[in-house]
């Protein structure tokens, strides 16, 4: 699925802004069909909960309204004119004017609809989408609605961060021609000093036989370093300069349509050329062994909830590269592709997460809740848990799939993989996801009560990613008994499976600003003494391949007895300050970075 791009033969308008906004319980039955009446307006980007100081709106469960017009320009007359909606949490429905265009389920990724025949160029059009962030059973993730005997609907998760809803990313409006690039798949790969770029090109619209295409690759000075005049072919560069961690070389693929002399349609499509293999216990990126220095992250900030935001995107980056982190985690879900974007160009890792978070009743607690069920069964987590589950991993690859900084696929996060009915859940999810890119090393992030000796998948992966907390929610305060436990279980681990571990979660909740000399957890130095006693660990064990904190920042959860205005792991607190271990870490990481010393 290509992401929108304004060029020479298509045009691209964001309809970002203040939308008109409402509950569903204070629209009309079809507010589609005429202007919402409100005076409520709502940003967009932006999840709507917080927005406003309004208890009804941040609680709100079930359907919420935007609407607003817009005038299609009048050049777009003959184009193929296509709204796009970069995510709408968790389920979309669009309208232009009285007419329902397109609905999705699932809310992180985008959905479109050709609306060509909906407006006419140089007239406005009313766009009204509805969103709704109930989550069942049966969605990804996972949840469900109850009602109190106020009578009051109340959304229950089992993920700890806060079920944000709303137009989070942006909302488009962009032509193409009518015969058209649709999709372009890229797989580079490198052979010695040699980089090779697989095409294909799905174009529509046309007669084949009319249409001739032309792929062109240009290096970042503009030099033409390899073309061809097919839909599907592979490209040659020699002596290619290489996308690498720390280094965001790109490539640009330039896709042409030929009808005769004209260009009918063309997309330039950004293009590391880089190989990830994983082999024995090693993870290689151009054959080099790569270890994995960074977070787990959130797209969570004051106010704008999951919104997205440049500003704070690039200082998210910035403060990752002020530290000598060299990659992160897309927890727990896909976040905006402009993240994607900025980790190609700037040469930052990414593992790329499915939604699939909370598929565990067995864990205790109340961060969690449940304890002791079993997940995988017909009344819980069943088949159609696991097409919708099919369906994020199928759109997850179809968006993110040409990006180079991604590295790796995440299936899922800290499902129940000690139950017998986690193998057939697991291994369609796994089939499809190899089905549908051959090229990228799957995981999925692993909790304690999955160990070396009762998981009942990790075969099925390539990359091992354990989620560790003792000396937090285990030995609480004990770091001595919590680091031999650690090195015991990743000697486990080692010893059972050849395969590459990477810790994609440890870390110890911390108040921004409570100090102690004694060993007190929740204080600043007992994080920073946590990391210090992980790390220790690590390098002593040459499978662990990486090294991902939980979490960048501070974020907002649901409301709960143990989390004070949201889970406070963040070595950065929720407005980016650095906690003390943020220095520590600096310390280890830049020197780390200073000796190109990738391997532990
Ligand atoms: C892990 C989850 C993560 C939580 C974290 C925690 O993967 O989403 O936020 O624990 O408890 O189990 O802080």
């Amino acid at each position: 699925m290509l992401k929108p791009r304004a060029g020479t033969t298509r045009d691209l308008i964001d309809l970002d802004g203040l939308w008109a906004f409402a509950l569903s319980d204070d629209a009309p039955a079809e507010p589609w069909m005429s202007s919402l009446p409100t005076s409520v307006e709502m940003p967009v980007p932006a999840s709507y909960n917080d927005v406003l100081a309004d208890q009804r709106v941040h609680d709100h469960v079930g359907w919420v309204w935007y609407q607003r017009t817009v005038f299609v320009p009048r050049g777009w007359d003959g184009a193929r004119i296509v709204l796009r909606v970069e995510a709408a949490t968790h389920e979309g429905v669009v309208y232009v004017d009285d007419t329902e265009v397109v609905r999705h389920v699932g809310g992180y990724l985008p959905f479109e609809a050709d609306i060509t025949d909906r407006v006419t160029a140089g007239e406005e059009v009313r766009i009204t989408i509805g969103v709704n962030n109930e989550l069942t059973n049966e969605t990804i993730p996972p949840g469900a609605v109850t009602t109190g005997p106020d009578g009051v609907r109340r959304q229950m998760y089992r993920h700890d961060f806060y079920n944000y809803a709303g137009l989070a990313r942006s909302v488009r409006l962009y032509t193409t021609p009518t015969v058209f690039v649709r999709d372009i798949t890229v797989v580079t790969d490198v052979d010695a000093l040699t980089g090779i770029v697989d095409v294909v090109v799905d174009a529509q619209g046309g007669e084949p036989a009319d249409i001739v295409p032309r792929l062109t690759l240009t290096d970042a000075a503009g030099d033409v370093v390899a073309t061809a005049d097919e839909t599907a072919a592979r490209l040659e560069v020699a002596n290619a300069r290489l996308w690498q961690p720390g280094d965001g070389y790109l490539h640009t693929l330039r896709v042409e349509l030929f009808d005769g002399d004209t260009v009918v349609d063309r997309y330039d499509l950004p293009v590391g050329i880089r190989s990830v293999r994983v082999e024995g216990q090693r993870f290689l990126i151009n054959g080099e062994p790569f270890y994995f220095r960074g977070f787990g992250k959130h797209e969570d900030s004051a106010v704008r909830g999951k919104g997205h935001d440049d500003a704070l995107m690039v200082h998210d980056f910035a403060l990752m590269k002020w530290m000598g982190a060299n990659s992160f985690r897309t927890a727990h879900y896909p976040y905006d592709e402009a993240v994607l974007d900025y980790a190609d160009r700037h040469g930052i890792v990414v593992i790329d997460e499915t939604p699939a978070v909370g598929l565990n009743l067995g864990l205790g607690g109340g961060v969690h809740g449940g304890g002791g069920q079993l997940s995988f069964t017909p009344e819980m987590f069943n088949d159609r848990t696991r097409d919708a589950h099919a369906q994020s991993i199928r759109e997850l690859i179809a968006r993110d799939k040409n990006h180079p900084s991604v590295v790796m696929w995440c299936l899922l996060n800290e499902p129940d993989a000690t139950e017998d009915g986690s193998r057939p859940y697991f291994q369609p999810l796994v089939d499809l996801a190899r089905e549908l890119d051959p090229s990228r090393p799957l995981t999925y992030a692993n909790e304690f009560r999955a160990s070396f000796d009762n998981d009942r998948v990790v075969d099925l992966f390539d990359v091992i990613c354990l989620n560790r907390y003792y000396g937090w929610y285990q030995n609480t305060g004990d770091l001595v008994t919590a680091a031999a436990r650690l090195e015991e279980e990743l000697r486990g681990w080692a010893r059972t499976y050849d395969k590459p571990i990477l810790m994609t979660e440890y870390g110890t909740d911390t108040v921004a600003g409570l100090h102690s000399v004694l060993v007190q957890p929740w204080s600043e130095e007992y994080q920073r003494d946590f990391l210090d006693a992980y790390h220790a660990v690590f390098d002593k064990i040459d499978a662990v391949v990486g090294e991902q904190i939980w979490n960048f920042a501070d974020f907002q959860t649901s409301a709960g007895i143990i989390r004070v205005d949201g889970n406070k792991k963040g070595v950065f607190t929720r407005d980016r300050r650095p906690k003390a271990s943020a220095h520590a870490l600096r310390a280890r990481w830049t020197a780390a970075e200073a000796t190109g010393s990738e391997t532990s």
